[in-house]
């Protein structure tokens, strides 16, 4: 096991001119502050001593008596569960082992509000700031003798800002918001800090017209939580490990033979992590993650949750509102998933298949011939025909044909010799569907492969290794692929299954006989459960209990259309067994979650989370604002495109 600890800071999100507005305004504060106080001594004065040479000593003494930066209060406030202090780029977790960690942390506040990191200023309200904190919790809540604690890193973007010291006037500054918006933005293995950081200023203002906080934490296992680990030692070893590993079944004629080899690879991987993370691995489980987020909410002061959740998050929050159904107050659940489906073997794997197609037909292709050639490469006549979507998935299908049987060559002045292959495209188009803005430079790139151009698909490619030729020395992160097999396999570890490779050769024939996008690339992910019990046989705690308690408050689903990865069946079956404890939001439009931004989803959302108000008819429908490929865009900002989409959108297959 390896403690590396990565800086919790983002860059900054703001310029040096928007932090001297703050500041100023708190200047300006507690001058006028300082005022009155010496504007008392200035009358007291005058009736002790007239004279006016003494006066103008000491209105020059109230000068020098203000502080030349402005001074902002003090933190961590004694008695914060979190030991809030305002992020800077040297805030680090204190170590597990640290016996004062709290006076280490404390000795990390910076009294220099310009190495914070503030928010969107808005003149109307005081300017928000991210604070960072954690919470120890314990590995097992119901193993007394179980004595270990995972150290949760925690940021908060609180919108109150900060006190000045000494300052009286404005008393909401600095305080938290009455609730606060919890993210979980999935995975399993998604950081809820850099979620925190990413989405924070959006998600406040899109949810509760900026006046609650919004609050992320790294879930255990993930990014910034301690204890941290990594099956492997460095980034490139990672990458080197993913390529040896990366052949989908059907690239070989034996379907069989692929996956006996698979089968001792993950055997192989599973071992490292034994070795390197011991028995961890045995209390990361959903159960337990969501006791977690209790013990959060708890730290917060507030009676009810408040949660935006996503994806893999809608779990957490699922299982959340069964285990502590009296605590639900206002929660989102974007993109869900059916919890239930995670107790079969191969449930996290099958559930989406039939709307991969859909995605893949209906929306990259069928959408770019709606769009049009000037929108989208792939729409382009050839030899002056117009392109059908028959027509198209008919190139496709002989394109990635092509492909199966010999991958192309490439070449990026970057990296020197390159290769497209059938994995690395049927990857790209199936991480595409995940998100609309992506579509406009997988259509280019697959039009260039057809003129047997390689150079932009070979570009695309290559922003999906970890490790950064730039800087080699990069440290390993805390892999999120291995992380996420320890949730799934925990979740489902005593559903039937079969150790007979030939039980697995048939599932797989069955799942790819449905669908040929996504269908293997999801079958490995519980393809590796047949490894997990071998190295992690006690599972620490998992929920087994019903969907259908009653709430306190229902829970909001959004569910969309042309989910890739959360299809609409999952809500709907989720839905008919919360009954009326739910309300159901069925958004028509593209990618998984709703980020195919609609304002009917966002204005009942923020009903929800802002007022508490939840929608009277058990179904709602709405409709995304705009098409995909609704934007002209050149070459070299496509490749930026599906860089920042790939950044932001951080990890997940859910
Ligand atoms: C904080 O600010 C001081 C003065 O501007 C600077 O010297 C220091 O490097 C900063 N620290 C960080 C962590 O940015
Ligand atoms: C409880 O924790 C102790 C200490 O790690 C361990 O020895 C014991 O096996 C655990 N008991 C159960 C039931 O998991
Ligand atoms: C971990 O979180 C920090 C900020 O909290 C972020 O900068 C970094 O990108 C995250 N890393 C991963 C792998 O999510
Ligand atoms: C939040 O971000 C989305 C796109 O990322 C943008 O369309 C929207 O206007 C933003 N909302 C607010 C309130 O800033
Ligand atoms: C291939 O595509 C790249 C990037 O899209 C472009 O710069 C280059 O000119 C193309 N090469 C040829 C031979 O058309
Ligand atoms: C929940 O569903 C189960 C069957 O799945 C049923 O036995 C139980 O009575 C239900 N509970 C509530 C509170 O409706
Ligand atoms: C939009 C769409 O085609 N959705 C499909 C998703 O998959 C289910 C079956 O798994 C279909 O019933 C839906 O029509």
């Amino acid at each position: 096991m390896q403690a590396k600890h990565g800086s919790i800071m983002e860059p900054k999100l703001q310029t040096s001119e928007e932090h001297r507005r703050r500041g100023n305004r708190c200047w300006s504060l507690c001058k006028l502050v300082g005022f009155v106080f010496l504007l008392n001594f200035f009358l007291y004065f005058l009736h002790l001593d007239p004279r006016p040479t003494t006066v103008i000593s000491w209105l020059h003494g109230d000068v020098s008596l203000e502080p030349k930066q402005p001074r902002f209060e003090q933190l961590p406030r004694p008695g914060d569960p979190f030991q809030f202090i305002p992020c800077t780029a040297d805030t680090k977790l204190p170590d597990l082992h640290d016996k004062n960690h709290k006076r280490t942390w404390a000795n990390l506040f910076d009294p220099n509000w310009e190495n914070y990191s503030w928010g969107i200023h808005d003149s109307s309200r005081p300017q928000g700031i991210f604070l960072c904190g954690y919470i120890d919790v314990p590995f097992d809540y119901k193993n007394k003798s179980e004595e270990r604690t995972f150290r949760l890193a925690v940021t908060k973007y609180q919108v109150s800002g900060l006190k000045c010291r000494g300052e009286t006037v404005s008393s909401a500054a600095g305080e938290k918001s009455k609730r606060t918006i919890i993210l979980e933005p999935g995975g399993p293995g998604g950081s809820g800090t850099f979620s925190a950081w990413k989405t924070a200023v959006n998600v406040t203002q899109r949810y509760s017209d900026g006046q609650f906080d919004v609050l992320g934490w790294d879930p255990r296992g993930v990014n910034l939580t301690l204890p941290q680990w990594s099956c492997f030692p460095s980034n490139s070893h990672q990458d080197r490990w993913r390529l040896l590993v990366d052949r989908l079944p059907e690239m070989n004629d034996s379907p069989r033979t692929q996956l006996e080899e698979a089968d001792a690879m993950n055997d192989a991987n599973f071992r490292a992590c034994k070795e390197r993370a011991g028995d961890i691995p045995q209390f990361v489980s959903t159960a337990l993650v969501v006791r977690d987020l209790d013990q959060i909410r708890e730290a917060l002061g507030e009676d009810e949750l408040t949660a935006y959740v996503v994806s893999y998050g809608t779990t957490v929050g699922q299982t959340y509102a069964n285990m502590f159904p009296g605590k639900v107050g206002r929660m989102v659940l974007d993109g869900v998933c059916d919890a239930m489906e995670d107790r079969k073997f191969s449930g996290f794997a099958t559930s989406a298949l039939g709307n991969i197609t859909d995605a893949w037909h209906d929306g990259v292709l069928g959408e770019c011939v709606a769009a049009g050639p000037s929108r989208c490469e792939l729409a382009k006549p050839i030899k002056g025909e117009v392109v059908t979507v028959s027509d198209l998935e008919k190139r496709m299908d002989n394109l990635l044909a092509s492909l199966k049987k010999r991958p192309m060559a490439a070449y990026l002045p970057s990296d020197g010799p390159s290769l497209v292959t059938y994995t690395d495209i049927m990857r790209s188009i199936f991480t595409s569907l995940y998100n609309p803005t992506r579509w406009p430079a997988l259509a280019a790139a697959l039009a260039d492969l057809e003129q047997g151009n390689t150079t932009l698909a070979a570009q695309l490619v290559a922003l999906s290794w970890t490790f950064d030729p730039e800087n080699p020395s990069k440290p390993s992160v805390p892999d999120y692929h291995n992380l996420m097999a320890m949730v799934v396999c925990s979740d489902g570890y005593d559903a039937p299954r079969s150790s007979n490779l030939d039980w697995w050769v048939d599932e797989w024939e069955a799942m790819y006989a449905q669908e040929k996008i996504g269908s293997s690339q999801n079958f490995y992910y519980s393809f590796v459960c047949q490894n997990f019990l071998k190295y992690w046989p006690n599972v620490a705690e998992v929920y087994r209990g019903t969907f259908n308690n009653s709430l306190k408050n229902p829970v909001l689903l959004v569910s969309q259309t042309h989910d890739p990865a959360t299809p609409l069946h999952n809500a709907k079956r989720l839905h008919s067994e919360m009954g009326k404890n739910a309300r159901l939001v069925i958004h028509h439009g593209y990618g998984h979650s709703s980020v195919d931004r609609s304002d009917c989803t966002d204005a009942i959302a923020r009903n929800v989370i802002l007022k508490g108000v939840f929608p009277t008819d058990l179904e709602t429908e709405c409709y995304a604002n705009s098409k995909p490929y609704s934007e002209d865009a050149k070459k070299e900002d496509l490749v930026e495109a599906w860089r920042e989409n790939i950044q932001s959108s951080g990890v997940g297959i859910r």
